[in-house]
């Protein structure tokens, strides 16, 4: 896709502040630090659209990026990082369940993985409610340029194991440092927006 103009629309925190069209709406779930904003940046070329950090729990908001008018990546904040308060973690955990369970423009989520380790019970669940809602399932393995090929081979099998994926689910193995899967990831998302360039 031949990207001219992308840019964030918004920083909500609650319903109301979500963007007003009818633009579908692809959105990144994982734990906090797997890569969201990263995959974000890697897809678009674009080094620091979606803020990123070293330290666990960077997005706190959902962020929209409006992509050429044509969709919207929603950049969720991960979930998981033990360092924030339980209170904020059920806050955030709030406002993730919020958009994921009502937004109609939302065509899909992707599930982020680190492919360095095996998922969390946060992960299989976060799975389970993927496939639960739309069938199938789309997973992204992050940062696989750390891991070396034949451990990387291994870890997959772990991570298909431990998620339980069958046929109608998708696994691409990714890294923002690399650009690897990059190509995959775009083909999969035009053929859910529907769109043929
Ligand atoms: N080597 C490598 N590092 C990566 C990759 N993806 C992300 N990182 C690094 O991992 C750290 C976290 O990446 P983010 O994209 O901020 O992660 P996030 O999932 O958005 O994290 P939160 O916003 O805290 O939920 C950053 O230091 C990134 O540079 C990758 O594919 N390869
Ligand atoms: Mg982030």
């Amino acid at each position: 896709m031949n990207i001219h103009n992308a840019q964030i629309t918004i920083s909500a925190v609650k319903p109301t502040q979500y963007p007003q069209t009818i633009i579908p709406e692809i959105a990144l779930a994982g734990r906090s630090n797997v890569g969201k904003s990263s995959f974000i940046n890697k897809l678009l070329n674009r080094k620091n659209l979606a803020r990123t950090s070293s330290k666990p729990g960077k997005t706190a908001t959902i962020n929209f990026y409006n992509i050429d008018d044509t969709f919207f990546f929603v950049d969720l904040p991960g979930y998981g990082y033990a360092e924030v308060s339980k209170k904020e973690r059920e806050k955030w955990a709030e406002m993730i369940n919020r958009y994921l369970n009502s937004r109609e423009q939302l065509v899909f989520t992707f599930l982020l993985v680190d492919s360095r380790h095996k998922p969390t019970a946060d992960d299989v669940s976060m799975h389970k409610w993927i496939k639960h809602y739309y069938g199938k399932s789309i997973v992204i393995a992050t940062k696989a340029d750390k891991v070396k090929k034949s451990k990387l081979e291994e870890n997959i099998e772990v991570i298909k194991k431990t998620l339980s994926l069958d046929e109608n689910d998708t696994l691409v193995v990714f890294s923002a440092e690399k650009g690897t899967g990059a190509d995959d990831a775009w083909g999969i998302i035009k053929n859910l927006i529907g769109c043929e360039d």
